[in-house]
């Protein structure tokens, strides 16, 4: 027991006298055999890590005041205490936060690979894998043609829970086509030498095309069976947003596919005439984050709402999340939604939202406990918001907010956890950051 504890001291040490400075700023040139991309790395030193050595990182969460300290855009009441402004939380335990690089073109996702490296989609229809320490290949390309204006693009991208045998990568796309666009989903085989993914098939297609570049939704998930999940949107203008609530196309769904593109066969509405058998849920705006909880196996769901009304939803095989008809948000010309509900019998409620938005995007659950007290919290990239919120979620219902990263005046497009124990959050700007 004495030894190993002082094994452990020493290898302490060790590490302390190997670290960089916190505060250095170095341009390391590339070693990696990926392209001739020069690494950036910088190193900031987070305020929670100033706390003194030898103390004992508390695993608790202490109860602050809300994150939220302006004004709502509505006066809407919440349909439970707690579903908004939750008391606010503070991280403890000591960490950092890294730029990786800043050298990205409009990243979209970042997802890890099994071998720790991280694979990024460029909006305008490139993949990028970056290392853990920002090291960029040269764009991957072989993509289809993708609508990339407005929020349109090459979107989310999912590796194969085969991946390293299989070598394939699962993506969503803002597809082109003479008619309009609309989100597909699609797979295809990174080559053996990472310049191109090939053998590109498209999976299935969130009809019917139309012809704008806005509320695509676009995540896409594995879930514990190795079945897809994937958010659309529905298109955003007022004729195409009734369709969310409508069964029999595409847009404003929740779809659970087979990696080959056919409904999974226990769907909810399958067999139902007139029915998408590939929807699982619907009346959504535009969802941009999906993630499975690490313990129960749940899909979580965020999506973007109009002005205020963002939602974080636990989306069920079946429900109908509410879209066009319920809403804590308002037109952004400040009138109500035609209607003006919050609730409504056989729709919905959403576990928590935001008034006024963060405009919430990528997320993920944190399933270590490198940094103990994020355990199976909830990290959301807010564009908008620009910061990570995290949320500390018990059974059904958010129980804190933390705002991270909120100095850094960045635009989080996706976060995702490592398989270091770290997450790795992509920003607008281009930039990469290593958190842990
Ligand atoms: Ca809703």
């Amino acid at each position: 027991m004495r030894r190993k504890t002082l094994l452990l001291t020493l290898l302490a040490m060790i590490t302390l006298l190997s670290l960089p400075a916190c505060d250095t700023v170095s341009n390391i040139p590339s070693t990696s055999s990926f392209g001739t991309t020069t690494t950036r790395e910088q190193t900031i030193t987070h305020p929670t890590t100033t706390m003194p050595t030898g103390s004992i990182p508390t695993p608790t969460t202490v109860p602050l005041p809300p994150v939220e300290s302006n004004p709502p855009n509505t006066t809407y009441a919440p349909a439970f205490s707690g579903q908004t402004r939750i008391a606010g939380v503070k991280t403890t335990t000591p960490y950092d936060v890294k730029i990786l690089t800043k050298d990205l073109v409009s990243p979209w996702a970042v997802s890890p690979l099994p071998d720790g490296r991280l694979v990024i989609t460029e909006k305008a229809g490139t993949m990028r894998i970056a290392t853990t320490t920002g090291e960029l290949s040269s764009p991957i390309g072989g993509f289809p043609s993708v609508d990339d204006r407005g929020q349109g693009g090459l979107l989310d991208v999912a590796p194969s829970p085969d991946f390293a045998a299989d070598r394939m990568l699962y993506f969503t796309l803002a597809e082109s086509t003479p008619a309009g666009s609309l989100t597909a989903v699609a797979r295809g085989r990174l080559s053996d030498d990472e310049t191109m993914v090939e053998q590109i098939e498209i999976l299935w297609r969130a009809i019917p095309y139309y012809d704008n570049s806005m509320h695509f939704g676009g995540r896409i998930v594995f879930d514990s069976n190795g079945d897809l999940f994937v958010s659309t949107g529905e298109r955003s203008d007022l004729a195409t947003r009734p369709l969310a609530q409508d069964l029999d196309n595409g847009y404003g769904k929740v779809v659970h596919i087979t990696i080959e593109g056919e409904p999974v066969s226990d769907n909810p509405f399958l067999g139902h005439p007139g029915v998408l058998p590939e929807i699982y849920a619907y009346g959504l705006r535009n969802a941009q984050g999906l993630a499975i909880h690490p313990l129960s196996g749940e899909l979580w769901l965020d999506e973007m709402g109009p002005r205020g009304g963002d939602e974080l939803n636990l989306v069920k095989a079946g429900k109908n999340y509410g879209w066009p008809v319920i809403s804590y948000g308002i037109e952004y010309s400040g009138q109500p939604i035609p209607g003006g509900l919050t609730t409504q019998e056989g729709m919905e409620q959403p576990v928590y939202y935001w008034d006024p938005v963060i405009a919430p995007s990528g997320m993920t659950f944190y399933p270590y406990d490198t940094i103990p007290e994020w355990e199976n919290n909830l990290f959301i990239g807010g564009l908008r918001g620009q910061h990570i919120a995290r949320l500390v979620i018990e059974g059904d219902r958010v129980v804190g907010e933390e705002r991270l990263l909120a100095s850094e005046e960045q635009r989080f497009r996706d976060v995702a956890a490592g398989l270091d124990g770290a997450l790795y959050a992509v920003t607008d700007e281009g930039w990469l950051y290593r958190i842990g």
